[in-house]
């Protein structure tokens, strides 16, 4: 009973800290897919690419396997930023791209010293912009293989 308790009072405190403000951001742009992004939060990312405080997405181009996570993490200095795929999310259309069969997603605002992560199911090649700062070329492409 002890050692359930402490379970339920850790995923609880887990809850709190790491899925609750993920949640919260999520839920502003994409209520529909916020569960599919709550398990997206699990587990260690294949990669992890830094939202710099110059507006650049750090390395521009990762590559990943299918079923993988791709982690965004915003510095600590700098502005807010924000990870879509969703072409009616961005200026530019051409600026986001994703592969037949594939679901755009959007992280929703990711503040500094937070972070946000997607893991990709289908195969091929996802372009993505940040859409506060698609203006300053803030793109970088994700390449999903078998
Ligand atoms: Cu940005």
């Amino acid at each position: 009973m002890r050692v359930r308790n402490h379970l339920v009072i850790s995923v609880v405190n887990s809850l709190l800290w790491r899925g609750l403000p993920l949640l919260l951001l999520l839920a502003l742009p994409a209520a529909s897919v916020m569960g599919k992004h709550k398990a997206d939060d699990q587990g260690a990312p294949a990669a992890t690419v830094h939202m710099t405080a110059a507006n650049k997405f750090d390395p521009e181009k990762v590559t990943i396997k299918a079923g993988e996570a791709v982690r965004w993490v915003n510095e600590n200095a700098g502005p807010s930023h924000a990870v879509t795929t969703d072409s009616s999310m961005v200026q530019n259309e051409d600026d986001v791209q994703i592969p037949d069969g594939a679901k755009p997603f959007s992280s929703g605002v990711i503040k500094p010293g937070k972070f946000y992560q997607h893991t990709f199911q289908v195969p091929g090649t996802y372009r993505y912009a940040c859409a506060p700062h698609e203006g300053s070329k803030m793109l970088g492409v994700v390449v999903v293989t078998r």
